[in-house]
């Protein structure tokens, strides 16, 4: 997250960070959100292709990437990866960035309800923002573009909702944008997602609750200038969502 400041996993108790094991040990690989107590919501470029399930953990809880507060955090594996099947990046623009991982503790629990670890809303089918709503994108990335590292604690940073016109005009992406994304900045290019955010939670809240609008895509770079962070646009997989966890209902509490 660049231009944003630290935060506090209590203020996004959905915060998912998702491991997988490589040559050299775990390795942080993106973020995520817990959307009911057995699924994470994440992106489906976290996964290349042949990634195998069973090298894949996910951490709920978690305010420092490389330190553990077993009083916070809860450990789990991840059963199912279900990437969405219209996936695409044949046009550099990750068109359905989704993907879902199914969750289980040692002893085959889901997540635990607690002050560090709670489920976000999924918005309605189709159900629109208009610009300039403000949202809150939340991650582990890099704290500027040019960084050599991710960023050791959970970061926090405001950005707004960008129309689809803006955000597909010549001066900003141009035909990159598909009707699956969901573009955010600051007015004054301060804040965006950066490298490391990838999979993880784009807040708005409606009517003071949490909504789940977006999942931390792609963009050129960070905090550019007519290059805002691109979100997968969680409210055009709604159904999607219900279809594959086999949830009833993803809004009631
Ligand atoms: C990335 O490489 C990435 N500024 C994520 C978000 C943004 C740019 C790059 C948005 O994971």
């Amino acid at each position: 997250v660049v231009g944003g400041a630290l935060s506090a996993v209590e203020l996004h108790p959905w915060m998912a960070a998702v491991f997988s094991w490589r040559s050299r040990g775990r390795a942080f690989t993106c973020g995520g959100s817990l959307i009911s107590p057995c699924w994470v919501l994440t992106a489906a470029h976290c996964f290349p292709d042949g990634t195998q399930t069973k090298k894949l953990s996910v951490v709920l809880g978690k305010n420092a990437i490389n330190e553990t507060d077993i009083q916070k955090e809860q450990e789990f594996s991840v059963s199912e990866l279900i990437i969405h099947e219209h996936f695409d990046n044949t046009d550099g623009n990750f068109n359905n960035d989704i993907a879902l991982l199914k969750i289980h503790s040692p002893d085959g629990r889901c997540a635990k309800e607690s002050s560090s670890v709670k489920t976000v809303c999924i918005p309605g089918p189709h159900q629109t923002l208009s610009h300039g709503t403000s949202c809150e994108v939340a991650g582990y990335g890099k704290e500027q573009e040019g960084s050599w590292y991710y960023s050791q604690y959970l970061r926090e940073a405001k950005v707004k909702v960008v129309s689809p016109d803006l955000c597909s005009s010549k001066a900003y992406y141009g035909n990159m944008i598909t009707d699956n994304m969901l573009c955010a900045a600051s007015p004054d290019w301060s804040t965006d997602a950066c490298k490391g955010d990838s999979g993880g939670p784009l807040v708005c809240r409606v009517h003071d609750r949490a909504f789940l609008f977006g999942v931390v895509s792609w963009g050129e770079g960070c905090s550019r200038e007519f290059r805002p962070g691109v979100y997968a646009k969680v409210s055009n997989y709604h159904h999607w969502i219900l279809e594959k966890t086999g949830l009833s209902s993803l809004t009631a509490h």
